[in-house]
């Protein structure tokens, strides 16, 4: 048996799981392998199956070297099924039964939550993957087409960690579902994927870069929450996957860094001094600063209804159940049961946004969502320490929680950014200086040309300050014509 550090790498499926001893689940993956690969190819990265990728595979769970580098066909990258090793002696931390021995199966009473939020966090993955699937077309480097290409197969991984999941626990219901995950698709009018942000399109660059910052970062708290289930397969599995979020919202926060980098050495050596003047700053071909604080009201936003509702009975049974904790439960001080506790939410009352207190239990979506917010705030700070070194005044910032939403209390009303609230034909005059209009969209995919000559970069964006595994500016991370 693999001893849980060691990945067992010469089969089909890399795993440190004992697939060898486990002929059933074996084969059931083996059987899932065909379809998957049939997906890759059709839904996956479009143009590029045939390119050698220079990317990292897992081949341990070991924190201190878990990954390698290597030219990899795409197709080809091997998708393996990786758990952070067992803690030995783990009790689930919270809820009913706090303190009780953590679960290796599935009991009974909460398998269909456990099965529900399996499937939920599994059509994220390849949501993903299908949303960007057109985005190496124009990429502005090779540095960053290979940064697209390895968050792509490091989704399609995850979504093999919830397929074995599903399929090691869930029996044929598991098998049915690990079949639907590779039915679904991005933005279809009859099969669309399940949460609302992965049926957005993901047209250009700097909403990849977005997507990665905000979207990504819900990945992050999300897993940080289900990493605390009292189903340890589940929490193992979450454990190591956030090991891989972590470089997304690198190439996000990074990516967004390097195209304000480049707008501000534009508008000095133009001398430019008010960003504000969007004529003259895309006279530059650069993406001005006010499109950039657009992009962030709207993939911000999006993100947040991906917390669900801010009064949430799933949220409260599944934390009750010790199914899905919150962020970081093990750092919290409290008694981790929260019958007694309450929690401020922002609620709308008679047209106006107010703060209540309600039960905590039932706000836990709300109180994740609080934490993604703080989270997202550091990367926010970064991006306006930039802007403030290369002597502008301009500051970025986080849209009001109650802008632009579709889900929750806020969903269809009509706030600013600042969280006022606007009657319908205010929002109609303001909304394309919240919002990416038709004219900057055109504007930025007019920019998205591609730049394929190893150590070149698109004029809208600076070089990163560091390649990838120590590699020098001029290296050629995907050899395209192979
Ligand atoms: N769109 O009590 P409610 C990632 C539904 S990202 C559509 O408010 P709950 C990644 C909800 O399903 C992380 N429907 O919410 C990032 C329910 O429907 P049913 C993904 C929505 O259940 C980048 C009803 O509304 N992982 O990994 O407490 C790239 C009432 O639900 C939406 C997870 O989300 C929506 N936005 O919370 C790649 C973790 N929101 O069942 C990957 C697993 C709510 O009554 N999921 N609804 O028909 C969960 O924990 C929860 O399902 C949610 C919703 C947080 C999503």
């Amino acid at each position: 048996m693999p001893d849980g550090l060691n990945v067992d790498y010469d089969g089909l499926i890399p795993n440190n799981v004992g697939l060898n001893d486990d002929l059933r689940v074996r084969r059931a993956l083996e059987t899932w392998h065909p379809g998957y690969i049939d997906w890759w190819k059709g839904m996956g990265p479009e143009g590029f199956q045939d390119a050698l990728v220079y990317l990292r595979t897992a081949i341990s769970v070991d924190p201190e070297g878990w990954a390698k580098f290597g030219f990899v066909r795409m197709p080809e990258y091997k998708w393996g099924i990786l758990l952070a090793p067992a803690v030995e002696g783990r009790t689930i931390p919270f809820g009913a039964h706090k303190g009780e021995p953590a679960w290796q199966d599935v009991p009974g009473e909460y398998r269909s939550m456990l099965r529900r939020l399996l499937v939920i966090q599994g059509d994220t993955e390849p949501a993903s993957v299908e949303q960007q699937r057109h985005l190496g077309r124009t990429a502005p480097s090779l540095y960053d087409l290979r940064n697209l290409f390895q968050v792509n197969v490091e989704e399609g991984r995850h979504l093999w960690a919830m397929v074995y999941l599903l399929q090691k626990y869930f029996g044929r219901d598991g098998r049915e579902e690990a079949e639907a995950l590779l039915q679904r698709r991005s933005g279809h009018q009859d099969t669309p994927r399940m949460l609302g942000a992965f049926n957005e399109a993901t047209p250009d660059w700097l909403s990849f870069f977005m997507f990665t910052t905000f979207t990504d970062r819900d990945g992050k708290m999300q897993l940080g929450a289900l990493a605390q289930s009292g189903f340890d397969p589940l929490s193992r599995t979450c454990r190591f996957m956030l090991t891989e979020e972590a470089h997304h919202m690198f190439v996000g926060e990074s990516g967004v860094s390097r195209v304000i980098e480049r707008t501000c050495q534009a508008m000095r050596d133009a001398g430019i001094t008010d960003p504000t003047d969007v004529e003259r700053v895309r006279a530059l071909g650069v993406v001005d600063l006010p499109l950039v604080q657009k992009k962030i009201n709207l993939h911000f936003s999006l993100t947040l209804d991906l917390f669900g509702n801010e009064i949430s009975t799933n949220a409260a049974n599944s934390f009750n159940a010790g199914v899905k904790g919150r962020y970081r439960e093990e750092q919290i001080e409290d008694d981790h049961l929260l019958r007694e506790a309450t929690y401020p939410v922002l609620r709308l009352r008679d047209g106006a946004i107010v703060e209540e207190q309600v039960p905590a239990l039932s706000a836990l979506n709300m109180r994740l969502r609080d934490d993604f917010v703080g989270d997202a705030a550091g990367g926010l700070r970064k991006w306006n320490a930039l802007i403030a070194r290369a002597g502008f005044e301009f500051k970025l910032a986080l849209p009001h929680v109650a802008f632009n939403r579709r889900i929750g209390e806020f969903a269809g009303l009509h706030a600013d950014i600042g969280g006022r609230v606007l009657v319908d034909a205010a929002w109609s005059g303001a909304k394309d200086g919240f919002l990416p209009s038709l004219d900057d969209n055109l504007y930025l995919t007019g920019l998205m040309q591609p730049v394929r000559e190893p150590g070149d970069y698109a004029g809208w964006i600076a070089p990163p300050k560091w390649g990838v595994d120590g590699k020098p500016g001029g290296f050629e991370y995907v050899r395209i014509e192979v």
